[in-house]
């Protein structure tokens, strides 16, 4: 974070001015100009009042930058809204070769080569030329370039159009309580209902004999910005926040199986009706039926349909055709672990680093969540912009702590951790002397992120036989929608946590969900322990936990696997195993 976020009045000013540059640089017709725009947009990005108060007190042009021609377009803008050198230049390229830019390692050079050198106009196009392999063609692009774009574009179309789950989750929440007392019976269904990372829109179900009363309350509820479709059965509507919510409503003694069939997910359902079919009954969203003679042999509840094809029940975040039916049919499913398991949070920042809670808000806010224990994981010094704790400072903050727990103010333990930065080289950002003084460390890659993957295990490795580390802390880095995962070894790391004893952290902060589900799965077939935590910022966010608990239940995690479900004492052993 910059000292203070740019005034939002210029934003728009800004974007002009980075478009211009953008435009001039991909039509390369002047190297130094693009250059110009830029510096002129980082000056008022930076300014702490809108651009049109110096344009009044007569001083735009003497801020850094922003001379001559650039401070007439910077005018022109605030005025008439509009550039007209900037209309004038759009109309050189295609609009689709700005929208390359959205790319990862898409700049405007290398937009301004593919539309140039391959007559690439748009991200349609860009996917076909890779792979029809023309960009390799290319002086300084190759195989891996290719390779590289067709996942940025995976990557951004993925992104268009899903929400994270944090974003549906609330209002998801608040319209099955809302709707609930027009139905007889009501529950998110969907990817919402799997805990899945992102979600395409939100599937509510509910059952009831006045199917037009809920419909209604659905359509009129004031968060809907407008209707796509309204019917007995299933409406559709828009939120104000962007989102599709689908309400369908069955008859109650159908609930359990629409419920069933709209959870999902379409595989599981797939498994599930050729299994249904091999035991002689037929199922869908209505109930499962006898073939023979079509009776109804289930429908009412979930339960009472796997229980009649002779399985356990199934939780939803375990619906994604991974084995789960089989292991149902053998008793053999997981106990997952539970949101109420938690003993604790491990990972949490206060206004000592980037956080802006204080140290005794937080220990206030685990306690009221019936918390044992708090670990207090503030940045290492490495971590400038957020404010990370030099040396002298984490001293400081240890002394805090232990005064905080002897005072005894809370009945909640404090303990005194630290996100420490894992260095390029895979030391940490700390010497022996203070980590030795932590109850535990948490190491977390926040830098170069890009490392080639041979470079990446390496610099774990490192980090994963250092003593002093208790839990490796979001490890793979990634940000939904905004950065792709750190690239590494999978079985030689967690190999090796296993063999050190270093806890993976399942970081529920709702952009990272890191690790994810997948590699919950192969960590946990390499031995590997975990701990469960909110990456908190503040004290109303160690509620994230559950996004952490939704990720580790799709890892198939019991509550053995993961440290922060043991008692402070126990969980120190484990942490120093
Ligand atoms: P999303 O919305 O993209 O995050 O993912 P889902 O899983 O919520 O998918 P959605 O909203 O299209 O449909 C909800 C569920 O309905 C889905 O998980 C399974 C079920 N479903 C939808 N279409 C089909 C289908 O064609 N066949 C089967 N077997 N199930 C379907
Ligand atoms: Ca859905
Ligand atoms: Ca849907
Ligand atoms: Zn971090």
């Amino acid at each position: 974070m910059p000292a203070h976020a740019m005034d939002p009045a210029n934003g728009p000013v800004v974007d002009m001015l980075n478009e211009i540059a953008d435009i001039l640089e991909i039509t390369g017709s002047d190297r130094f100009r693009p250059l110009a725009y830029r510096r002129a947009a980082r000056t008022i990005e930076a300014l702490p009042k809108p651009v049109s108060s110096y344009i009044a007190e007569g001083s735009v042009s003497q801020l850094a930058g922003v001379g001559g021609a650039i401070s007439a377009k910077v005018k022109e803008f605030t005025t008439a809204g509009r550039v007209e050198y900037l209309e004038n230049l759009r109309k050189t390229i295609p609009s689709g070769v700005l929208e390359m830019l959205k790319l990862q390692d898409v700049g405007p050079k290398t937009a301004g080569r593919l539309f140039a050198e391959l007559r690439v106009t748009t991200i349609d196009e860009l996917e076909k030329a890779c792979r029809e392999h023309r960009v390799r063609g290319l002086k300084g692009f190759g195989e891996k370039t290719e390779e590289k774009m067709l996942q940025s574009i995976e990557f951004y179309r993925s992104g268009g159009g899903r929400f994270l789950l944090s974003a549906a989750d609330g209002v998801a929440a608040m319209l099955v309580e809302r709707l609930g007392k027009y139905a007889q019976r009501i529950s998110p269904a969907g990817s919402l209902r799997r805990r899945r990372e992102t979600v395409g829109d939100i599937d509510i179900i509910a059952s009831s004999a006045l199917p037009e009363g809920i419909m209604d309350a659905f359509a009129a509820m004031p968060e809907v910005r407008n209707i796509l479709s309204k019917g007995d059965t299933k409406s559709s509507v828009l939120l104000t926040n962007g989102l599709q919510a689908d309400l369908r409503v069955v008859a109650d003694e159908s609930f359990g199986a629409a419920l069933m069939y709209f959870t999902g997910s379409k595989d599981h359902n797939v498994v599930l009706r050729t299994v249904s079919i091999e035991k002689g009954f037929r199922l869908n969203e209505y109930g499962l039926f006898r073939r023979e003679d079509s009776s109804a042999v289930a429908g009412r509840s979930e339960e009472e349909i796997y229980g009649a094809l002779s399985m356990q029940y199934i939780p939803p975040e375990l619906r994604e055709a991974r084995g789960e039916i089989e292991a149902a049919s053998a008793n053999a499913l997981p106990a997952l672990v539970e949101e109420g398991d938690v003993k604790g949070d491990l990972h949490c920042h206060t206004d000592w680093s980037d956080g802006s809670s204080t140290l005794e808000e937080m220990a206030a806010a685990a306690e009221e969540r019936g918390y044992e224990y708090i670990g207090i994981t503030d940045h290492s010094g490495s971590e400038k912009v957020a404010n990370g704790l030099s040396a002298e400072r984490m001293h400081r903050q240890i002394e805090r702590i232990h005064a905080l727990n002897s005072s005894g103010r809370f009945r909640v333990r404090v303990l005194c951790g630290s996100e420490v930065d894992i260095l390029p080289d895979g030391r940490l950002d700390y010497d022996d002397d203070i980590l030795g003084r932590l109850d535990y460390a948490v190491g977390s890659v926040h830098s170069r992120f890009n490392m080639e993957k041979k470079e990446m295990t390496e610099r774990l490795l490192t980090a994963l036989s250092n003593p002093h580390l208790s839990i490796f802390g979001h490890p793979t880095a990634r940000e939904i929608g905004r950065r792709d995962a750190i690239t590494f070894d999978a079985d030689a790391v967690f190999g090796a946590a296993a063999e050190n004893g270093v806890l993976l952290e399942v970081d529920g902060s709702p952009s990272r969900l890191d690790l994810p589900d997948a590699l919950i799965i192969e960590a946990k077939k390499h031995g590997c322990g975990f701990v469960l935590d909110s990456d908190s910022h503040h004290r109303t966010s160690l509620a994230d936990v559950r996004y952490a608990v939704g990720m580790a239940r799709r890892g198939w995690l019991e509550k053995k696997d993961v440290g922060n479900t043991l008692g402070a004492a126990e969980l120190l052993k484990a942490l120093h195993a």
